[in-house]
């Protein structure tokens, strides 16, 4: 190749870097501006249920939790968009060339032809786009119902994609002093100039510096800061305050939801499908329903369960009103950030299963699921969909987001005692301690808690807990026990339950992958004389 080739090459890479600026800068404005997903958090949702748990729980692990996954996550996808923004470039350039070498003839083709590209490129990206991404195109951070939002994120692809080749051509065609955007039947494609490529440069520099402004802005809003809070600890009240409330996500920015944009869908196997506007869900008779949810993640001893009273109406009263078909075994729920999540019809049936638009008096939290979630009782705390838009009734088996990585199947929450206090490891003087040592925790079971015991001699000998706050089987309850311990030493206290079956807790250790942690939570006391 000879020099005018390469300097050819290198301003088609050129245009193709700064138009995939551009386009970025634009994907990330249609966000910010109409909650549209950006292909980083699409290809997120897309892939984190393909992977296995142990991959996923591996990735956690390499990469330092939830939030370094999905930083790592939206960083790689923007730096691909770059990478295949230059490359689209390069075979521009090289098209380009190519219709170069054959000018002579047929030099009033070549702007056609170049258009020809570019409209090519445009069509492929964009229908590969839809292709790997169909699945989860259906996403709204405003809180639009599916259907409306797969044609929305479609129609933003689209026009990035669009912006980004007719930037990609009109540039490439200006740093080569050519004129054929215009159609004009110039011929100077020769000689890509040096000068327009530094100012290229420059404005992709700038277009970079805003890019970057609106991450920045998009990140202040990031559930970096918050997901994975836990509650727990000396100070847990039986009803966890709102701001309290343990959280987990799987975006990377929550949904803020307009009300008016929003609906709830019940759809599938029904004679009559429904949707219901949010003031159809507030005029329907509401009961309040005190429940606590608790991750599948929450290790044994961990925070990530709270307690609240929910109010809003049973999922029944909704389904019933789409008159469900025979033949219905599960129910597929949907939020607008496309989280997907199952559980079988009986269960969506059950008058504790509830669609709630208030917690603890005040409206959902924008972070808990506003305007709406569900609440499943006795289910790990995933299948309580936050921001749910569609209940689908279906015939067969469904996988929501985390089966399919290889959770489950069983997600009923097997029955926990946790210790709040003393702290773990936590010296006391002996003459202290014999004055009596508050231990006290919370216990949760899926069919209620009757009874807690603890043990300060490794499990030896069990002692009666007292229950001091038992409001409802659905909801965690309350223990304490007062200790006097009478020798120093290293105590060994561990604490189990037994649900209101008669069913005492398992002691078998196991792990949060696939069913959730089991086993006694123990702690070590030392007393010093
Ligand atoms: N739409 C949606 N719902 C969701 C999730 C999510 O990422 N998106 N996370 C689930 C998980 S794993 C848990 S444990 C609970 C947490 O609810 P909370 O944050 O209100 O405590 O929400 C569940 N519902
Ligand atoms: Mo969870």
């Amino acid at each position: 190749m000879n020099s005018g080739r390469w300097k050819q090459l290198g301003a088609g890479l050129l245009a193709g870097l700064v138009a995939a600026i551009l386009m970025t800068l634009a994907l990330l404005a249609l966000r910010s501006l109409f909650g549209v997903a950006t292909p980083s958090e699409l290809v997120g949702d897309r892939v984190a249920p393909l992977l296995p748990v142990e991959t996923f729980i591996d990735l956690l692990v390499r990469f330092g939790g939830y939030n370094n996954l999905k930083k790592l996550g939206v960083g790689s996808v923007i730096g691909g968009q770059l990478v295949v923004g230059g490359l689209g470039g390069l075979a521009y350039a090289y098209f380009a060339g190519r219709v170069q070498h054959r000018r002579e003839p047929e030099q009033s083709r070549a702007g056609r032809r170049d258009w020809l590209f570019v409209g090519l490129l445009v069509g492929a990206l964009w229908l590969l786009s839809l292709i790997l991404l169909w699945p989860v195109l259906g996403t709204s951070y405003v809180g639009l119902p599916p259907g409306k939002a797969t044609l929305a994120n479609a129609v933003a692809l689209l026009f990035a994609y669009t912006l980004y080749g007719l930037s990609l051509a009109l540039l490439y065609n200006w740093m080569s002093g050519s004129d054929a955007a215009a159609g004009g039947e110039e011929t100077a494609k020769l000689h890509p100039s040096g000068r327009r490529a530094v100012i290229a440069g420059g404005v992709g520099a700038v277009l970079a510096l805003a890019a970057v402004g609106l991450l920045r802005r998009l990140s202040t809003l990031a559930t970096f800061g918050y997901d994975g809070t836990q509650y727990k600890g000396a100070d847990v009240q039986a009803v966890t305050p709102n701001e309290r409330f343990y959280i987990v996500t799987k975006n990377v920015v929550d949904p803020d939801v307009t009300p008016s944009r929003w609906q709830l869908e019940v759809t599938g196997l029904v004679e009559q499908p429904q949707t219901f506007r949010f003031e159809d869900l507030t005029a329907m008779p509401a009961t309040t329903q005190e429940t606590t949810l608790r991750c599948i993640s929450n290790e044994v001893g961990g925070g990530l369960m709270s307690n609240a009273v929910w109010k809003g109406v049973s999922l029944r009263s909704l389904i019933e009103r789409a008159k469900p078909q025979p033949g219905v075994v599960e129910v597929v729920l949907h939020g607008v950030d496309n989280y997907t999540d199952t559980f079988a019809f009986e269960k969506a049936l059950d008058p504790t299963t509830m669609v709630v638009y208030e917690m603890n008096g005040q409206p959902l939290a924008q972070n808990h699921g506003y305007p709406v979630r569900v609440i499943v009782p006795g289910l790990f705390g995933e299948k309580n969909v936050k921001w749910v838009t569609r209940v689908e009734l279906v015939d067969h088996d469904a996988k929501g987001f985390y089966e399919q990585q290889g959770w489950g199947p069983n997600f009923v929450v097997p029955t926990a005692a946790r210790f709040d206090l003393p702290e773990n490891k936590k010296k006391l003087k002996l003459s202290e301690a014999a004055a009596g040592v508050p231990v006290k925790g919370v216990a949760h079971a899926s069919r209620g808690v009757a009874r807690v015991e603890v043990s300060t001699d490794d499990g030896r000998t069990w002692n009666e807990a007292r229950l001091d706050y038992t409001r409802s089987p659905l909801a965690w309850v309350l223990w304490s026990y007062d200790w006097r311990p009478t020798q120093p030493g290293d105590y060994k206290l561990a604490v189990r339950a037994t649900d209101n079956n008669g069913e005492l807790q398992t002691d078998k250790e196991r792990w949060t992958v696939p069913e959730g942690a089991t086993g006694y939570h123990k702690i070590t006391v030392p007393i010093e004389a």
